[in-house]
């Protein structure tokens, strides 16, 4: 092989290397892109169409055991008489549930009935907002595997 053929084929390579690389890139972009666009909350890999998890009644004087779902799946609350749904950071009842913020899924209601979006992978644990009603049982967790 020529100098010349041999220098020319180094610079064809290392074209071809540059444009598989814009295009594995480009390809990366849109998939992100497509992430982005779907609800955060929404599992995108592991989508369950399992029905949602049906707690009934959600009230107090209850002992609710850890519920164990898939991911994608989501949990239904429903209950009679005045409670709520809220997102608590940990296994705990807090002093104070905020009164307004994005920990409240469900506004304290009669009668209510609220699904949560599909869930990722992870634990997660509700209580009703109410004041007395967390202390009293009305606390849940929820395990997405
Ligand atoms: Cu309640």
């Amino acid at each position: 092989m020529s100098r010349k053929t041999f220098r020319a084929l180094t610079c064809l390579t290392a074209i071809l290397t540059a444009a598989s690389s814009e295009a594995r890139s480009f390809t990366g972009h849109g998939r992100h892109l497509m992430q982005m666009a779907a609800p955060p909350v929404t599992a995108s890999a592991v989508r369950s169409t399992a029905a949602p998890y049906l707690i009934d009644p959600w009230t107090v004087g209850m002992t609710y055991p850890e519920v164990n779902i898939t991911a994608g799946q989501s949990v239904d609350f429903k209950w009679p008489g005045r409670h709520g749904v809220y997102m608590l950071m940990d296994d705990t009842c807090p002093d104070h549930f905020d009164t307004n913020g994005p920990n409240i899924l469900s506004p304290i209601k009669v009668n209510g009935d609220y699904t949560t979006p599909p869930l990722s992978k992870g634990t997660y644990t509700y209580a009703c907002q109410v004041p007395g009603h967390c202390e009293d049982g009305q606390i849940v967790q929820v395990n997405v595997l």
